[in-house]
């Protein structure tokens, strides 16, 4: 079954850890990223550790590879179980990403295409597909790659073959759940659960329509 992941892109903390908790059991994930870590800080992990579902840390690493590390090694030391990268850092940034995820038994996915209307200005041409290559050649766990173009999904599914593909951009963004879940291994959705009237509905009635 595909996975259903929440991303928690609220800024107060008591409003997240009320969305991620009634969300909790019809969803196998939370995603955070700057919005929330900059609003909280880092012991936004200490409120949703609780839910006992994975947390993963978007914060698109793109930094030299000492950085790299220094920055992974605060997200898993932290709770964090996963962590998202950007790839066009090059091979030996991304890999420091990889490596203290593995070390701390957590995982790591590079983005390979954004989902917004002007990734395609430079993801496009080869460049994903160049990411997804170097996914693969790092050993992360996966790829992040756009719900917006599911025509992308399938090519760079060729590349990754079996790795997870996860996949933001359903809802709010334009992608339709249905067609991208038989696509990939998670969707990835924020506005269209936390910003419903009632987010667990919303979060339930999704995680029976995915495949
Ligand atoms: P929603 N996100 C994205 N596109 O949307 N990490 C990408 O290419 C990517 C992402 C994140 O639109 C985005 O930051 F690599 O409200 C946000 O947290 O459903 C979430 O996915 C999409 O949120």
């Amino acid at each position: 079954m595909t996975e259903l992941i929440l991303a928690l892109d609220l800024l107060d903390r008591k409003q997240a850890a009320r969305v991620a908790e009634s969300c909790a059991p019809f969803i196998d994930a939370v995603k955070v990223g700057y919005p929330l870590v900059l609003a909280t800080g880092l012991s936004i992990v200490d409120d949703l550790s609780g839910l006992g579902l994975p947390l993963i840390a978007d914060f698109k690493v793109a930094d030299i590879p000492n950085t790299n590390r220094l920055i992974s090694e605060a997200v898993f030391s932290a709770g964090f179980d996963a962590i998202i990268a950007h790839g066009f850092v090059g091979a030996d940034a991304a890999r420091a990403c990889v490596e203290v995820a593995h070390n701390h038994g957590g995982a790591a996915y590079i983005v390979a295409e954004m989902s917004h209307p002007g990734a395609t200005e430079f993801f496009h041409g080869g460049v994903a597909e160049r990411l997804a290559t170097l996914a693969v050649s790092c050993r992360a766990d996966g790829i992040i790659a756009p719900a917006t173009r599911p025509d992308r999904i399938s090519r760079l599914r060729e590349i990754v073959g079996e790795k997870t593909i996860y996949s933001p951009g359903v809802g709010a963004q334009g992608g339709d759940l249905d067609t991208v879940a038989r696509l990939v291994d998670g969707v990835i959705v924020g506005r269209s659960i936390y910003e419903a009237e009632d987010p667990a509905a919303e979060a339930e009635r999704l995680s029976r329509i995915r495949r």
